[in-house]
């Protein structure tokens, strides 16, 4: 199937999608002699085939292909990567033979690596790339008639997931499904409509949600997907909110439940209805009754022009004018951000991305344009550092194709790229880029033959620039005209023609937005503020969408003497430097001088690694008390970020981050500490238990237990008992922190604690894991549960006091 052909069906009718594959492959003890679910293709492909053939005679129009984790990095986990081609193919081919008997579509199922991208985690994003590309390779070849890439939680992981199916396969038909928290947010912080922009950015065929929740929770975010994108739309919930009743895991929601959701669903305009763990045969059945070959509800879809961080989207249809786009990490004229960056030092760059949202900036503009560096990889690197610490979206501010493609591809979300001109070769290196990564784009208004002098040059740029955007593809609603800001002490008379080269623009051209960078007009002038002010004030009356400015700033200035300079009544700048001239207006937003301590405060909840070291020395050179450091400082700190997790304000990279930047710190301050003989806040072993090879969870939990100066000994994933045991013995631990991440290697935690137990071990247990819940971890007897990473840190402290 092609993507016309998919987008023709889809039109036309709602198609049923599968059930569950992993709690049936549990129900029937299918599991059984295989280390994970996709060696049964190759070990037992009957069992595998059973599951399709009850999908399809449920009435399934599309089936999943036992594909999920038969990715490189997964599959190496259990030594199965050099037989991925043949897992591959094999549960392609059966799925197709099956579906074969009734017509219905096979996809190919792309799922999470496991791991995530840096920098939340270690795997970068060209082995991303890479592996699902490989992955996409095979089951195209092996002539799946879909993809669907589901359960994702990331959103640079799934950017690097469409983006290598469709380089390997152009035209066949992508879904993109993420998987969401009863909040409305992945665990990484994504909601429901930076999903949306990034998914529509891509150009995908179809996006949704599976997994998740149960189908009443799941409904709320399909209604506002519904309500928010044209794109066909996927809902497969599970079959209700997993609870853990006589060592079994069960899904409390009936078939009937289901149905009544799934319908809803549909009336909403949803397109793809299945289930997701816990959904069954019957399920599907019910849906298929009541659903097949409907026509799908038409919807009204609000127009938007989204851009997009990981964990928000703005649109700029909604904004007040102008958009602010801070100017300000920026390396022209600055000596000291230059040597930073010359170091790949990032202080100060987030310093200034911090203050600026603070200040109002709806949008960053990011510029490493710095002689002698390799712009790509410096852009690449403050990319990730910007995100990881605000959530506005970006821009990419280059004149290099290189340094721009490898900024999209680092960029979590949707960026604006400034900015491509009217040259003809730049258009066309340029433009596909924007094109690929479903960016906005900054052009501007000159050409081969230099800055066009007049305001009716300037829009025939413009004209050829559309014509160009039409030929590879980029809608003109992506595009933000920049006119051009001259400097007024040196191009007098020239600020009209750009005035109104925006009016005549936003006739022309509506659907186009227009931009300045508004304070390239006060160069080489006294009191910049008083001029870039009143031309911004002058630029907005003319029309203009967007400013790259200071946004530390006084945007509120309106001064007759500038707008007379800027009109061009005032020769030379006479008037305005004589009554300027020694007066430099200081930036509002003046900046209070923080102690050492202070800053030291701030750099722990913001996560900044950057300046701990020396701040440590200074505050010790003060104060030579490293338990008041970490006592008063590090831990009141990360009291702060644990409140700001549990209200929503912070997610998981912000604690990652905070976490390490007090690991850093304690690393400093430890050896200190013992020479005073303080002890640790308390050992702890931690694991993950046998069986399950998930350690994301775990890895943050030790990181923030460590900062909270817990000593932590990790033993890592899949850990027996007798290990775990043995450890905890050895170092005389007060806590066994165990995780599990299945259902089905949950249990082994009371096997851990009843070999404890006979041992006479004193240590308390504590355990957590996305299906673990406090009644199950009273049932098998742990001393505690904790639901996130803060949460254990704080039943941490609480185990060693009792
Ligand atoms: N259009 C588009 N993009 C742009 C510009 C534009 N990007 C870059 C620039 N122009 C806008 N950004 C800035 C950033 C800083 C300054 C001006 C414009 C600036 N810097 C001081 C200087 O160079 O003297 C340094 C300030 C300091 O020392 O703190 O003025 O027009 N699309």
């Amino acid at each position: 199937m092609n993507k016309l052909e998919f987008k023709n069906l889809i039109n036309k009718k709602v198609l049923i999608l599968d059930g569950a594959t992993g709690t049936e492959l549990q129900k029937y003890n299918f599991l059984e002699g295989v280390s994970t679910p996709e060696e049964l293709n190759i070990k037992f492909p009957e069992r595998i085939r059973k599951i399709y053939a009850s999908y399809i005679d449920a009435g399934s129009d599309v089936i999943l292909a036992n594909t999920f984790g038969a990715n490189k990095l997964k599959l190496a986990q259990h030594n199965l990567d050099t037989k991925i081609e043949d897992i591959i193919y094999a549960g392609v081919n059966i799925a197709k033979k099956e579906a074969a008997r009734t017509g219905a579509f096979v996809a190919g199922d792309i799922s999470s690596l496991g791991g995530y991208l840096y920098p939340l985690g270690n795997i970068s994003f060209e082995t991303a790339y890479e592996t699902f590309k490989q992955q996409a390779k095979i089951l195209t070849d092996a002539k799946v008639d879909l993809i669907i890439i589901e359960t994702m939680t990331e959103i640079k992981e799934l950017k690097a997931a469409v983006l290598a199916v469709k380089e390997i396969c152009a035209d066949i038909p992508v879904i993109t499904q993420m998987t969401f928290t009863g909040e409305g947010v992945s665990v990484t912080g994504t909601d429901v409509l930076s999903f949306i922009a990034m998914a529509e950015s891509l150009e995908v065929d179809g996006l949704g949600m599976n997994c998740s929740v149960g189908p009443k929770d799941l409904l709320t975010l399909a209604k506002f997907t519904a309500e928010n994108t044209n794109l066909p739309i996927s809902f497969k919930p599970n079959a209700g909110m997993p609870q853990f009743i006589n060592r079994k895991t069960v899904f409390p929601g009936t078939p009937e439940e289901f149905l009544n959701y799934s319908l809803q669903a549909y009336n909403c305009g949803v397109n793809m209805l299945g289930g997701c763990c816990g959904t069954t045969p019957e399920y599907i059945k019910l849906l298929s009754e009541n659903l097949k070959n409907k026509n799908p509800i038409k919807r009204n879809v609000v127009k938007h022009h989204l851009l997009s961080s990981r964990t928000k989207a703005i649109d700029l249809n909604l904004l007040k004018k102008p958009i602010r786009i801070g100017e300000r990490i920026n390396p022209t004229g600055r000596k000291i951000l230059q040597a930073e960056l010359s170091q790949n030092v990032f202080g100060l760059v987030k310093s200034e991305a911090r203050k600026q949202v603070q200040n109002g900036a709806d949008i960053l503009d990011v510029n490493m344009g710095l002689p002698g560096a390799d712009e790509a990889k410096l852009i690449t690197n403050a990319v990730n550092e910007i995100q990881e610490i605000v959530n506005v979206p970006l821009s990419l501010d280059s004149s290099f194709a290189d340094a721009l493609e490898a900024a999209c591809r680092n960029c979590a979300g949707k960026p604006l790229i400034n900015s491509v001109n009217g040259e003809t070769e730049k258009l066309e290196k340029i433009l596909p880029i924007a094109k690929k990564y479903g960016a906005s784009i900054i052009v501007l208004t000159v050409d081969e033959k230099g800055i066009p002098k007049t305001c009716e040059e300037r829009l025939k740029i413009a004209e050829k620039i559309l014509f160009y955007a039409d030929k590879f593809g980029v809608k003109r609603n992506e595009i933000f005209f920049d006119y051009l800001t001259l400097s007024v002490s040196s191009s007098a008379g020239q600020v009209e023609e750009t005035l109104n080269a925006i009016k005549q623009s936003k006739q022309k051209y509506p659907e186009c937005k227009t931009i300045l960078g508004v304070s390239n007009i006060s160069f080489g002038l006294p009191s910049r503020q008083t001029i870039n002010s009143t031309f911004l004030k002058m630029a907005v009356s003319a029309g203009l969408d967007a400013a790259i400015c200071n946004p530390n700033a006084d945007w509120t200035i309106d001064d007759e003497y500038a707008r007379d300079l800027l009109n061009g009544k005032d020769e030379n700048a006479k008037k305005y430097i004589e009554k300027y001239s020694g007066v430099t207006k200081k930036p509002v937003a003046e900046n209070k001088i923080l102690s050492p301590k202070e800053r030291f405060f701030n750099a722990i909840i913001n996560g900044d690694k950057d300046y701990i070291k020396p701040l440590v020395e200074e505050i010790l050179k003060e104060d030579n008390n490293p338990l008041m450091i970490s006592n008063d400082l590090i831990l009141k700190a990360l009291n702060i970020v644990g409140e700001k997790f549990n209200s929503k304000e912070y997610f998981l990279p912000q604690v990652i981050m905070s976490a390490e930047a007090s690991q850093l710190a304690f690393s400093y301050i430890k050896p200190l500490l013992k020479k005073e003989k303080k002890s640790v806040a308390g050992k702890v072993v931690m694991a993950t238990v046998q069986g399950d090879v998930h350690d994301i969870g775990k890895n943050i939990v030790c990181a923030v237990l460590e900062s909270f100066g817990f000593e932590v000994v990790d033993l890592g994933k899949n850990v027996d008992k007798e290990t775990i045991v043995a450890k905890a013995k050895e170092i005389g631990a007060d806590i066994i922190g165990l995780s599990a991440l299945m259902t089905t290697t949950m249990v082994e935690m009371e096997n851990v604690i009843n070999l404890k137990k006979a041992l006479n071990i004193n240590a308390k247990i504590m355990v957590g894991g996305a299906p673990v819940t406090k009644e199950f971890a009273q049932s098998i007897g742990a001393d505690g549960y904790s639901k996130d990473a803060i949460d254990a840190a704080k039943l941490a402290s609480e185990l060693v006091k009792r």
